[in-house]
């Protein structure tokens, strides 16, 4: 987004807890799947899996008090973003997301509503990008 000087503005896209587990660390398919529940901020083209924290696993909507350390974040420019193939998890409602970079996310959430409308602000936030 550019204001009228020109001057590109960070907007927070969306917020939110969400499921996930990294599979792929730039090409090396990881052996083991874990996942966590983490607060998940999406902001200028940049998506943000803070470190699994009580206060995100527990469910809440609002961010934890103090945010952790980020544990992954994910450069949308050059991603690409899918269902998931059922192989990849008996889970409902995941989302794969593949960084340029060569790795890949797991992104989960019971709410259909809830992961469909990250699907949506993920597929923009790449979809804007690929247009610069
Ligand atoms: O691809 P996998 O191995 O079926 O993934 C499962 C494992 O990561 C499992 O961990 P343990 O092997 O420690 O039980 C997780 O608990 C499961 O959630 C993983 O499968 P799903 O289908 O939930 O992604």
């Amino acid at each position: 987004e550019l204001s009228p000087a020109g001057v590109g503005i960070k907007t927070l896209d969306k917020a939110g807890v969400l499921h996930r587990t990294k599979t792929v660390d730039k090409g090396r398919r990881l052996r083991k799947k874990h996942w966590s529940t983490s607060w998940t901020v999406l902001e200028g083209g940049i998506l943000t899996f803070f470190k699994d924290s009580r206060a995100s696993a527990a469910g809440g909507l609002r961010p934890p008090p103090k945010l952790s350390t980020p544990e992954y974040t994910v450069d949308l420019r050059g991603a690409s973003l899918s269902w998931a193939p059922k192989d990849k998890s008996s889970r409902k409602n995941v989302l794969e997301l593949r960084s340029r970079d060569g790795s890949e996310y797991l992104i989960q959430h019971d709410s259909e509503a809830i992961i469909s409308n990250w699907h949506k602000a993920i597929g923009e936030g790449i979809q804007e990008l690929s247009s610069d």
